[in-house]
């Protein structure tokens, strides 16, 4: 049961695809007052033992509540416990306990969500806007609201076969060269590979659209010849579009009128990457299609895979931003004695990027009207992506592209995936990886992943391992690492033996990963669940968060602690275990239900078989292209 209502004029987000008419009265379970800067609150009591679900890519756990969390799309690489807000923005949520509900805020602006956090009894939220339409959901469970709620926003989109191969990126492997000994490395070492990733650095000058023929030289003959290995390239394409004279997109999209507008009218600027930018109104459909066209050039290479990134949009920049700054620093008086000045001023130069005041310049042309971005701000990600998704089916209509953003808004899961950003080689955000991934699920982002190993920081073989060990059950399944770290590479990281073991692991459970996947995304529902949703009767299995169910005949335990010879793990039930290791059943035994120490190595992986239920796998193979669907062996 669904009741959705209209507060205000909302602009439209078509985050729902399913038509429901609009009710008049009060929203049940929810009270509805007036915050003292006169914005609607949304608030309701939560009993102790309420669980709250949702947020999709949000800090924290897998229960939200204790903490305050912001819609509000963020390049944030510190994904540290204190942030209220990442990437995306993904306002559903459920309410599990006593009184048990769902419920979305359709709206592009920023979100507050104190989640007992203020008051560790009550929920508020708080939207910075009163234009927005709310729904509410009413099921028989947690796992039965999800599942509505993924009915009236639509079908996930479907990523290739190939997509679910091991894949390796850097920023940046620099040149042609670079990317032919990634390749080579893993064939070598016999560890399986699918694709290498191409960041900033293939392009002329950040340019989108563009690729250096000093360091890629006939770039086709390149991506024909990586193919040939089993490899597919995926390059990387950024929101900002370089200011630059002959560089047809910028004179194209100045000349159309597809830029984001500043309140005077002119396009506006920011410094990302290219140097000085504008940012194309994705919000336009005119300037949407015109975008999406662009991808032509890299379909017509043979490129069938893309990243989206810097779309919330991230800014370095602006020139009113350093006017501001230069303008403090000239008045500043260094004689004075006030320590809090010092900060304040080294403050108005480290927050120069994507400061709020910036983001309220910008201008969209939405139904012939000019709209301030503070109203959309968490759509602009999702347009992107939608303009690269609605391009490929108009130039490519009968292949299967991936493609997959940094950030997003519920809606955008039917265009493409999402990565969960610049995460660190930090063990921490292993156990972040896993709490996220069933909150993706629930906000139908199922093609998704984090970088494993880590992007930023400097990784350790242990970590690699471990987080290899997690990354073999998300969709993506990306190694990638930032400019200035440590190589990554799994064949830079000691004896290869383990990691060829652990992936390869990934491409014999392919057969059983990809099915899941498939009917999530066709049936609405979640591939990788709390195990509540599993267990809802079980009392001890509604509040884990380090353990997950994977499909229906699998739940995962991964180790995600240094130097740890193995973990606790919870049987809600009787479980049949199995330790694999060099991609082999190593050991297996049934387990009765409760608490079990289990030992795991850092080359093994433990899988616990749900009673009743049949793993499949398949032989090993190098690459997707090679991957036989036959199934050699089914463990019960
Ligand atoms: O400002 O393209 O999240 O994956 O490697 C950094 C360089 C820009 C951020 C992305 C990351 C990518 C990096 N980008």
């Amino acid at each position: 049961m669904i009741r959705k209502y209209i507060f205000g004029s909302p602009i439209e987000t078509d985050a729902v695809v399913e038509n429901i008419a609009a009710e008049n009265g009060a929203p049940p379970y929810l009270s509805l007052d007036r915050d003292n800067d006169g914005h609607q609150v949304f608030s309701c009591r939560l009993a102790d033992d309420d669980i709250v679900y949702g947020l999709g890519e949000a800090p924290r756990g897998i229960n939200k509540r204790g903490h305050i969390y912001e819609s509000f799309n963020s390049d944030d690489p510190y994904h540290t416990e204190n942030k209220r807000s990442l990437y995306g923005s993904h306002n559903f949520i459920v309410v599990d306990g006593e009184t048990c509900f769902g419920l979305f805020i359709d709206c592009g602006a920023s979100v507050t969500f104190d989640i007992g956090y203020t008051e560790h009894d009550k929920m508020s939220i708080t939207p910075s806007i009163g234009d927005l339409v709310l729904y509410i959901i009413e099921g028989s469970s947690s796992y039965d609201i999800v599942k509505q709620f993924r009915r009236i926003i639509g079908k996930s989109y479907i990523a290739p076969k190939w997509a679910f191969g091991f894949q390796q990126s850097r920023w940046s492997y620099f040149t042609a060269d670079d990317v032919r000994r990634v390749a080579k490395s893993y064939r070598e070492a016999g560890i399986p590979l699918d694709a290498v990733y191409l960041d900033i650095d293939y392009m002329e000058d950040y340019k989108d659209f563009t690729v250096s023929s000093e360091r890629f030289p006939d770039f086709p003959a390149f991506v024909q010849e990586m193919k040939d290995m089993g490899i597919h390239l995926v390059p990387i394409i950024d929101a900002g579009v370089k200011i630059e004279d002959g560089y047809d997109v910028y004179e194209e999209g100045k000349e159309k009128g597809y830029f984001c507008k500043r309140p005077d009218g002119t396009d506006f600027v920011a410094a990302v990457w290219p140097g000085r930018t504008h940012f194309p109104d994705f919000l336009d459909p005119d300037a949407r299609k015109w975008f999406g066209d662009k991808y032509k050039v890299l379909l017509d290479a043979g490129i069938d895979g893309f990243w989206n990134d810097m779309n919330e949009p991230a800014m370095f920049f602006t020139d009113e931003g350093v006017e501001e700054a230069v303008g403090y620093l000239k008045n500043f008086d260094f004689s004075c004695n006030d320590a809090g000045k010092y900060f304040e001023l080294s403050g108005k130069f480290t927050g120069l990027a994507n400061r709020r005041k910036d983001y309220s310049n910008i201008r969209h042309r939405i139904n012939g009207e000019m709209v301030s971005h503070d109203r959309v701000h968490n759509l602009f990600g999702y347009m992107m992506t939608r303009a690269a998704a609605e391009g490929f089916k108009r130039l490519a209509p009968d292949k299967e592209i991936l493609i997959f953003s940094r950030s997003s808004y519920i809606g955008m899961h039917r265009y493409g995936g999402i990565w969960t950003g610049d995460n660190q080689s930090w063990w921490s955000h292993i156990l972040l990886n896993i709490k996220m991934m069933p909150s993706l699920n629930m906000c139908g982002f199922i093609y998704t992943g984090a970088d494993l190993g880590g992007f930023g920081a400097n990784c350790t073989r242990d970590l690699l391992l471990r987080w290899l060990a997690v990354g073999i059950f998300t969709p993506l399944m990306r190694d990638h690492s930032a400019l200035g770290t440590r190589s990554q590479e799994c064949y830079n990281m000691g004896d290869t033996q383990a990691f060829k073991g652990i992936i390869g692991l990934r491409y014999r459970l392919l057969p059983y990963l990809y099915r899941s996947y498939l009917n999530a995304c066709n049936n609405d529902d979640m591939m990788i669940k709390p195990l509540a949703f599993g267990y809802p009767d079980d009392k001890r299995a509604r509040h884990i968060e380090d353990q997950l169910l994977v499909g229906d005949s699998i739940m995962i335990a991964p180790v995600y602690e240094q130097n740890a010879v193995g973990r606790y793990v919870y049987l809600p039930e009787e479980m049949r275990l199995v330790i694999f290791k060099d991609a082999k059943v190593f050991r297996t035994e049934i387990l009765p239900q409760g608490v079990h120490y289990i030992d795991a190595a850092l080359d093994e992986v433990p899988i616990f078989i749900r009673k009743g239920k049949e793993l499949p796998l398949c032989a090993p193979a190098q690459c997707t292209a090679e991957l036989s669907e036959e199934i050699t062996e089914i463990i019960r």
